[in-house]
């Protein structure tokens, strides 16, 4: 080996023991967090690119508002990954698939239930209640591991159950077994178990940019695909509507998590560009834990420019007026359209 390629080869080695040791070493408050996190929305935006790949479209983020279009969206992106499964495409076909979800499919098998996090009873899960911090577990390692009514443990050791492999119904639970898992697909991304919480208690899991001590209520990522926010664009008064968390007390604890355009002139909103339009973004909170302004509500939506650095507020009366610069719980967030935060640190 020449002398240059020694010396690459000891760099490498250098950067790579260095990564390591960021990566397992960084305290939560550390200054260096966001390369970590850029690092892990990387993973997961490789393992969409993959998802998309082997089933021709970026999976549904389930963040419009209109519960409608969610359905609709969520039934025909089934049909995309799962073609040989035939669940429907109207919101009767979509309450039907709820029921059976929560109950079973008539044949003897469970549905899927998870352990209430306050009195530790069993309850039905809702495919309805899925959002958009929670579609990334969902689509990329699928349900929650359900709970055996009988013996009241979880049917398999991991936290993500997968799908059946039943490719003609691959969202049902099947009939319990002593091993359940062996008829569950493997997962596409791995979770990381103590990092996967369900702050809303629905059931559903969402993936938190680090793990949290106890009882910390630490933000998880957030998933937005560029048809959801792109659809948006057309019309003004949906504009800002495509948010996480909808509403609720994780609101107040850590703001808003919204798509980052990367052109918007308040005069021409139809005429607004998103970063990523043809893909998705995942937004994680930043060091300080907070998406966006503590105070924000369902009155007012917000807009944020990143090219610009620039902050937009839609008021009720469907009013546009720029505000001042980012707000200061925006400009530590990390996103896939950056390589640092969104004010560029
Ligand atoms: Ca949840
Ligand atoms: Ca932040």
């Amino acid at each position: 080996m020449s002398a240059a390629g020694v010396k690459i080869g000891l760099t490498a080695v250098v950067v790579g023991l260095l990564l390591w040791w960021q990566w397992d070493h960084w305290g939560p408050l550390d200054e260096m967090k966001p390369v970590k996190v850029l690092l892990e929305i990387d993973q997961l935006g490789e393992t969409l690119r993959q998802y998309r790949e082997a089933r021709q479209e970026f999976p549904p983020c389930l963040a419009e508002a209109d519960e409608q279009t969610r359905q609709v969206r969520f039934l025909k992106h089934l049909e995309r990954a799962f073609p040989n499964a035939h669940y429907g495409r109207t919101s009767a076909d979509f309450a039907r698939l709820q029921t059976q979800i929560a109950q079973g499919l008539g044949d003897g098998s469970p549905g899927y239930n998870f352990q209430s996090p306050a009195g530790g009873e069993l309850r039905p899960i809702d495919i309805g209640t899925l959002d958009a911090a929670e579609a990334l577990p969902f689509w990329l390692a699928g349900f929650p591991t359900p709970i055996d009514s009988t013996t009241k443990r979880p049917a398999a050791q991991r936290k993500l159950f997968g799908f059946h492999r039943d490719s003609d119904a691959p969202l049902k639970r099947g009939r319990a077994a002593t091993d359940e898992s062996h008829y569950r697909s493997e997962p596409l991304f791995e979770f990381e178990a103590e990092r996967l919480t369900d702050h809303d208690g629905d059931g559903w899991l969402e993936f938190t940019w680090r793990r949290p001590f106890p009882e910390e209520r630490i933000a998880p990522y957030v998933y937005f695909d560029g048809d959801a926010y792109g659809a948006t664009t057309a019309r003004a008064e949906l504009l800002g509507t495509v948010r996480y968390p909808a509403d609720g007390p994780l609101l107040k604890t850590w703001g808003c998590a919204i798509p980052y355009l990367t052109k918007f002139d308040p005069a021409r909103p139809s005429e607004a560009q998103w970063g990523n339009a043809a893909s998705f973004q995942i937004v994680a909170p930043g060091v300080d834990n907070e998406y966006g302004p503590r105070e924000a509500d369902l009155a007012e939506r917000r807009l944020v420019d990143i090219e610009a650095g620039r902050t937009s507020v839609i008021s009720a009366d469907g009013t546009i007026r720029p505000t001042a610069p980012l707000f200061a719980a925006e400009k530590d967030n990390v996103t896939n359209l950056h390589d640092a935060t969104i004010d560029g640190r």
